[in-house]
């Protein structure tokens, strides 16, 4: 390196850091060190993928919703799960990387998705928790991530934030239908919750004292809360709710501690999430099986799509000349 382009690497690495110091958003076409843009890689794919994947345990429902209007809703919310993942696709296409490659990367198992979506939806009810614990969870997380860094995920995520919070109310309300229900509903409402409470905690990642990432990603702004923040603000804000439903979480040391003013909560089975993390949970191979089978199912979708968007600017083109 000559001492000019020191330079002008110190400059830009100035102009970058003073930027994050500002407050200001990172853009597409702003310098930014290369470590950064492999974390908001990893981190906006990631996010991606697990929208996609996201769609399989509750899509498992939707032939089986209990009515009409029931089946329509979660047409609809699966559908906008989808829509989530192509915003973020976009989002992470602008750090210059194709969409192929990161679905490449996922069906390689060299890119992950949320722990979260490897357990199964045994019954009417797990469609009700997902929505109140896992899009809650989800929420607490991207509502932070609405003022992160990165410009382009942080617009993504102030419109999936809306859609979010009403996915969060249909499933609380799938809930209280169940909860206020006959004795099986009730049941089946507090088998749910038994089963998906742990993993939807689990899924704000590792506390923070074993989180490789967490202190990098707080220092550029990414993050602006911690894991163990995040879950047990996560944890304060359900409880009451989980009251409301007159539903127990299953958790014996669960209590309010006046003192930090803040719930208590038991220990999270950390090796168990490493598991599931690591591809060996209750359905991992069935999700990535899934994906890769409808990616390669789909693509003469893909293929016509792209021959189409040629044939149509061509045709502009000689409508154009022709003019
Ligand atoms: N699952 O150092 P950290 C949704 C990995 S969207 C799998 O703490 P970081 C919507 C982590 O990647 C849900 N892996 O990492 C919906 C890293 O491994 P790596 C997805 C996990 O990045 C609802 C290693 O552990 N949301 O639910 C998990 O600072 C209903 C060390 O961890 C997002 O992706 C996990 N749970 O913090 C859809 C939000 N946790 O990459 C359908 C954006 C950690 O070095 C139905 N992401 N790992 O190989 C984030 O905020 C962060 O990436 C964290 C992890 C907080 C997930």
């Amino acid at each position: 390196m000559t001492v000019t382009d020191e330079t002008t690497e110190a400059a830009l690495q100035e102009r970058f850091d003073a930027t994050l110091a500002d407050g200001r958003k990172i853009e597409p076409r702003d310098w930014m060190p290369e470590p950064y843009r492999q974390t908001m890689i990893r981190q906006i794919a990631q996010h991606a993928h697990s929208e996609v994947i996201g769609q399989q345990p509750e899509g498992n429902w939707i032939t089986r919703a209990p009515t009409l209007a029931r089946k329509a809703v979660l047409v609809a919310k699966v559908q906008d799960e989808a829509g989530h993942g192509l915003y973020l696709y976009s989002a992470c296409e602008t750090l210059g990387i194709s969409r192929d490659e990161l679905n490449r990367r996922l069906h390689e198992g060299r890119q992950k998705y949320s722990s979260i979506f490897n357990y199964p939806t045994l019954t009417w009810a797990d469609v009700g928790a997902i929505g109140w614990l896992v899009d809650g969870a989800a929420i607490t997380n991207q509502v932070m991530l609405t003022r992160t860094s990165y410009g382009p995920y942080a617009r993504a995520m102030i419109r999936i934030c809306k859609e979010e919070s009403f996915h969060q109310r249909q499933g609380f309300e799938i809930m209280h239908t169940l909860a206020t229900g006959t004795d099986e509903q009730r049941a089946m409402a507090q088998d749910a919750l038994d089963r998906w409470w742990w993993p939807s905690i689990s899924m704000f990642g590792p506390p923070d004292a074993e989180s490789v990432h967490t202190e990098q990603s707080v220092a550029w702004g990414i993050k602006l809360e911690t894991n163990d923040q995040l879950r047990q603000k996560f944890v304060d804000q359900t409880v009451p709710q989980a009251d409301y439903l007159g539903l127990r979480i299953p958790d014996p040391d669960l209590r309010w501690n006046e003192e930090r003013g803040h719930y208590d909560f038991g220990a999270i089975d950390w090796d168990d999430f490493w598991k599931v993390v690591r591809g060996d949970g209750p359905c991992n191979r069935e999700r990535l099986e899934h994906k890769r089978a409808t990616w390669e199912a789909g693509a003469w979708v893909r293929e016509a799509a792209l021959a189409h968007a040629a044939k149509k600017s061509g045709r502009d083109t000689t409508t154009e000349e022709a003019r």
